[in-house]
């Protein structure tokens, strides 16, 4: 880990107040470690948007097993893209439906190839994606 290195900032005081009652809210311990996660979050989306650098997530999909050929097609898909993919947890929601929670790590361009490419498979009906950083 960085050893730590502290820096003035000036801020307008409102934004100071509501800066404090997020601190707060989230339950921190102080604006330091508040600092330092808002800018993580920040830097992992930035990474996210050019689509460089090595990303973390898991992304959650819901799909109809019973839709034609969706099952093959996530598996294809999963195949193709297995350097990015750590596991994969599957669970049977009901008698039609499926949910799949694929933990990612990688490089972010292969990732978002591959996000993109479930969001279009036939037969999976949502996406929810949660992407971060090690920075
Ligand atoms: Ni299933």
């Amino acid at each position: 880990m960085d050893s730590l290195v502290r820096f003035g900032v000036a801020i307008p005081e409102g934004l100071l107040e509501e800066f404090d009652q997020f601190v707060r809210r989230k339950g921190l311990p102080n604006r330091s470690k508040a600092l330092r996660q808002l800018i993580r979050e920040r830097l992992s989306r930035e990474m996210w948007a050019k689509g460089t650098g090595t990303v973390f997530g898991t992304v959650t999909i819901i799909y109809d097993h019973a839709a034609s050929a969706t099952t093959g097609a996530l598996t294809a898909l999963q195949h193709d893209h297995g350097e990015s993919i750590i596991c994969t947890t599957h669970v049977h929601v009901d008698h039609h439906h499926c949910m799949e929670c694929i933990v990612l790590k990688g490089d972010a361009g292969d990732i978002r190839l591959f996000v993109d490419a479930l969001g279009g498979v036939r037969g999976v009906q949502s996406i929810d994606l949660s992407i971060t950083s090690i920075v």
